[in-house]
């Protein structure tokens, strides 16, 4: 039985930008592939939320702000260990651009995050010492939304903490796998879908959808 879209459920599209997709200064792998399915899956969906990784210049999460840091390597900071990446999603910049192939003219918000210089937010419901809201929990429960698909860039990191926030607040989650892609950086992606089943995130695919 294919589950049909209720007015109750919400399509989150987390971070298809420039810079998550080839070509980009973050790259994942076949990121630009997903979009035609995401834009197919989005028809079906009263209700869609696009996210935004929307750093300042000189970022924490940038390895360029640690001296003698390399992209992937790890530092420690107030809310724990912070992977290091390349500059990314920079505001304002064409990297931060919603990649120009992605067409959801219905999408109602588009949610920022990470715009603050020293507090990284993979998640799209709080940031990364786990406890500053960016609102959009509120949002969804002002608007009577209780169930949360997810999809976009990058499965082990931005999806699969925003799946676990939307537990978190009460929210129902289900990532649509093959609308995601990964970075997988050092086994990451194994781990993000065992912390996300253990949360609770229900792994689905586009195939269990009516659209
Ligand atoms: C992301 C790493 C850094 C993501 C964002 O969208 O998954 N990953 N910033
Ligand atoms: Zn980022």
């Amino acid at each position: 039985m294919k589950m049909k879209p209720t007015a109750q459920d919400v399509l989150l599209v987390i971070d298809v930008q420039n810079c998550f997709t080839p070509g980009g200064s973050l790259a994942v792998k076949e990121g630009d592939q997903i979009i035609p399915l995401i834009n197919r899956l989005a028809t079906a969906f009263e209700h869609v939320v696009l996210t935004q990784d929307w750093h300042t210049p000189g970022h924490i999460s940038f390895a360029s702000s640690h001296a003698g840091k390399k992209p992937f390597e790890t530092t420690q900071l107030p809310y724990g260990t912070q992977v290091l990446w390349p500059d990314h999603c920079v505001q304002g910049t064409p990297g931060a651009d919603l990649h120009k192939d992605l067409r959801i003219p219905h999408a109602e918000l588009i949610i920022r995050k990470g715009y603050r210089k020293h507090m990284d937010s993979y998640s799209a419901f709080y940031e990364a010492d786990g406890k500053t809201p960016t609102g959009l929990t509120g949002y969804l429960r002002d608007r009577g939304l209780t169930q949360v698909f997810l999809v976009g860039l990058a499965t082990d990191f931005c999806v699969a903490w925003s799946a676990m926030d939307a537990r978190k607040a009460g929210f129902a989650a289900l990532v649509i796998e093959d609308a995601c892609r990964g970075i997988d950086a050092g086994s990451s992606l194994a781990k993000a879908w065992a912390d996300m089943l253990g949360a609770g995130v229900k792994r689905i695919t586009s195939a269990d959808i009516a659209v």
